[in-house]
């Protein structure tokens, strides 16, 4: 039987030492603060760090796999280092336990630079640093070696004991990590899952919504957008937990008087619920980053006027949420009629955590990192001349309206359909004027059928909320470039001059390329 290679122990060694820290660090952060985790401090400090255009880049190629990538790519990039580390130990046992120490140490500032940081943010670290350094001393010993003795020697070392024993505690390691840390993930799960609040009626309940498109054409996208498939963007790896009993609102900056509302005394202020769509900046033309809900909460203005607003000061409105994330909305913008709202209800349920509760601020009309913050602490005002929130340091605009914009949901790209009488459909959105028309082409590529068709809108929700849209088509062998256009009350037409969603959102008409047989 060949004997395990001494090199090979010590580099799981190595890996198997920070892989029962880490295990240990997820543990304690989850009972303390899930951020704070080793890996996800990390993997926080990487977004935060990373270009804008390669996060641009992330979020097109890899969507919301993006942070489960992200956050496997620090774990495999942490563990070849720590077990480099073990290699290194072999030798030099001092330089090996220096190199996993600094890998330690990277976590645990990654944890304290976070803005809402505090010192209790340092014990992950401190426990990743302690069962790291155990595991590593453990498994030393297991294989027979000091850990300060030469290879000539390890290798020499006879076969049988030694080996059984380092593949045991190696197996026990690693089954102990999985249990330890796996219980940190279920901890910070369920900790993510409670909202059992009570929330308020609004004052004047809208009316249910119409069934949608959907009832009739199940391939469009429903007319309300369930919360479980809500899009969801934030720089979050964990969800922020929030204790709705110790949470406050405070609106400060150039205010006559600072105010800090509770959860009670904002939900018993003038209750309202408004139909919103809301749209991500990254959207791509025929992209999923946005949704559509019932929304509940209190008018924005109704929350300012408590503090006494100076706008003849004040040019933006910094949100702050409770992890310290910031985002600016342009206090005109905000305050010009429509309704922003200060948002503890989505869809008839309190607003889900991956949504900020228990409260968000929403504004209508302009994409949701300049309007949208999710687990809200602060609004302060000041000016853009004095405070740059998040994504404005990062270069995106700083006023961003939602662009006009629609998508074909039916057929899919691609697809291959069955000739007879078929329908293409999907949505259309423009706020805040509202869709006044949707027209889609059917092109043959042989100079057919080009004209643009006006196809049949679906149910009105409002002029912020989206439409639904969709053209029956009796559809003969051959293949078709599908495109849709949306046109707004005001007349204007969606333009197929291509943009980027950097800096300020995605322009351009969606084609789709169908085979009808
Ligand atoms: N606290 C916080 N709020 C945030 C963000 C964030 O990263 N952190 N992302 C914003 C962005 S870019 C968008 S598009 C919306 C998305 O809201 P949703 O995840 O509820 O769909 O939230 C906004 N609010
Ligand atoms: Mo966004």
């Amino acid at each position: 039987m060949p004997r395990p290679r001494p090199a090979l122990s010590s580099f799981v060694a190595g890996l198997l030492a920070a892989l029962g820290g880490t295990a240990a660090g997820h543990l304690v952060a989850a009972l303390t603060n899930p951020a704070s985790s080793p890996v996800l401090a990390v993997g926080t400090a990487v977004i935060n760090l990373t270009p804008t255009p390669v996060k641009v880049w992330a979020v097109r190629e890899l969507g919301s796999a993006d942070k489960p990538v992200l956050i496997g790519t620090v774990l495999v990039v942490a563990l070849l280092f720590a077990g480099v580390a073990g290699l290194v130990a072999r030798r030099r046992f001092g330089v090996g336990v220096a190199m996993l120490m600094a890998l330690v140490a990277l976590a645990g500032l990654a944890a304290l630079v976070q803005p809402a940081a505090g010192p209790l943010d340092a014990l992950p670290a401190v426990a990743t640093a302690v069962v790291g350094l155990a595991v590593l001393a453990f498994l030393t010993r297991a294989s027979g070696g000091t850990g300060t003795r030469g290879t000539r020697i390890d290798t020499e070392r006879p076969a049988g004991a030694s080996r059984r024993g380092f593949l045991v505690g190696a197996g026990a390691t690693a089954v102990l990590a999985a249990v330890v840390g796996g219980t940190g993930q279920l901890l910070i799960r369920a900790k993510e899952r409670i909202t059992d609040i009570a929330l308020p009626a609004a004052r004047k309940p809208l009316a249910a919504l119409p069934d949608g498109l959907e009832v009739t054409y199940d391939a469009i996208t429903p007319f309300v957008t369930p919360n479980a498939s809500f899009y969801r963007v934030d720089t979050n790896l964990t969800v922020p937990a929030v204790d709705v009993e110790g949470w406050t609102l405070t609106i400060d900056g150039d205010v006559e008087r600072e105010v800090t509302l509770t959860f009670d005394e904002l939900t018993t202020m003038e209750v309202v619920e408004k139909d919103i769509t809301m749209t991500c900046v990254s959207n791509e033309v025929g992209g999923n980053l946005l949704g559509s809900a019932r929304w509940l909460g209190v008018p924005l203005r109704e929350v300012l006027d408590r503090a006494g607003i100076d706008s003849t000061k004040a040019d933006q409105i910094l949100s702050t949420a409770v992890d310290g994330f910031t985002i600016s909305t342009p206090l005109d913008v905000a305050l010009d009629g429509r309704d922003s709202l200060v948002v503890f209800g989505m869809n008839g349920e309190p607003l889900p955590r991956e949504h900020g509760f228990p409260v968000r601020l929403l504004t209508p009309g302009i994409y949701g990192y300049v309007g949208s913050t999710k687990w809200l602490e602060r609004l302060t005002l000041t000016t853009y001349a004095k405070q740059e929130a998040y994504w404005t340091e990062r270069k995106w605009a700083t006023d961003a309206p939602v662009r006009l914009s629609s998508r074909i949901d039916t057929p899919k790209a691609l697809n291959n359909i069955d000739a007879g009488s078929t329908v293409i459909g999907g949505v259309a959105w423009a706020q805040p004027d509202g869709i006044g028309s949707v027209e889609v082409r059917i092109d043959d590529g042989e100079g057919g059928d080009l004209a643009w068709q006006e196809a049949k809108l679906g149910p009105d929700a409002g002029s912020v909320y989206w439409r639904q849209w969709f053209l029956p088509w009796d559809a003969t062998p051959g293949t078709y470039t599908l495109a849709v256009r949306a046109t707004n009350t005001r007349g204007e037409v969606q333009t197929a001059d291509r943009a980027t969603p950097f800096p300020a959102g995605s322009t351009g008409i969606q084609t789709v390329v169908v085979t009808v047989s």
